[in-house]
């Protein structure tokens, strides 16, 4: 897939503000931080797509991208950001839950964990989550630049096992160094014509 055109179309903080469902969208979740923003840079070859940011927490609201006119790239909001109260979480929860039983053209969750480390238990409830809905997931291991190549295995491993899917269907990627990235892209181009058939 070649990314001829990306913009910001949409920032969405209410049910009622979301877009018509003309489009199938491609959706980024995972915890605050992750590089979930910086995934979305990467795949469309845009350095200043999405805002990134060292300091979690920061994108409150649905990031509705689109891309060549034919699909959105959605950027969730980030969970897991204990700074936020209690309050504001429980409202992101409540509409990321809204967006995901409201929405019918979600083509694919990209479910980004940051190599590195554990899942964390919202990372768990996501993974349940989505699975219990039947929601076509893939998770993505973040910030693998991060991680030596000999222990890559060893923490896919750990990731697999502890969301309970195949060791063998996570993406390993970094934005950093483009790793994984064609894999993504071709993955997403597959979808999408999956999609028009
Ligand atoms: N080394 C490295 N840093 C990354 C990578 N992806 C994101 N980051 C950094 O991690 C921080 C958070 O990234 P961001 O994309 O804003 O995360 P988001 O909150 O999930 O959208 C930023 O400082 C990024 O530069 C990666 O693949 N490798
Ligand atoms: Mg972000």
């Amino acid at each position: 897939m070649k990314v001829k055109k990306a913009e910001l179309s949409k920032l969405v903080s209410a049910r009622k503000d979301l877009p018509a469902e003309r489009l199938p969208e491609i959706v980024l979740a995972g915890r605050s931080n992750v590089g979930k923003s910086s995934l979305i840079n990467s795949l469309s070859g845009r350095r200043n797509l999405a805002r990134t940011s060292n300091t979690p927490g920061k994108t409150r609201a649905l990031h509705f991208y689109l891309v060549n006119d034919s699909f959105y790239f959605v950027d969730l909001p980030g969970y897991g950001y204990a700074k936020v109260s209690r309050a504001l979480q429980q409202k992101w929860g409540a509409l990321i839950e809204e967006f995901f039983s409201a929405r019918k053209k979600i083509l694919l969750v990209l479910l980004v964990i940051d190599l590195r480390h554990e899942p964390s238990v919202e990372d768990k409830e996501m993974a349940d989550w989505l699975r219990h809905f039947s929601i076509n997931t893939i998770v993505v291991a973040s910030k693998a630049d991060k991680v030596p190549r000999g222990k890559r295995n060893r923490q896919k491993l750990v990731i697999a096992g502890s969301l309970g899917v195949e060791p063998e269907g996570i993406i390993t990627f970094s934005a950093k160094t483009g790793e994984g990235r064609e894999q993504l892209l071709r993955i997403i181009d597959d979808e999408l014509a999956k999609n028009r058939c």
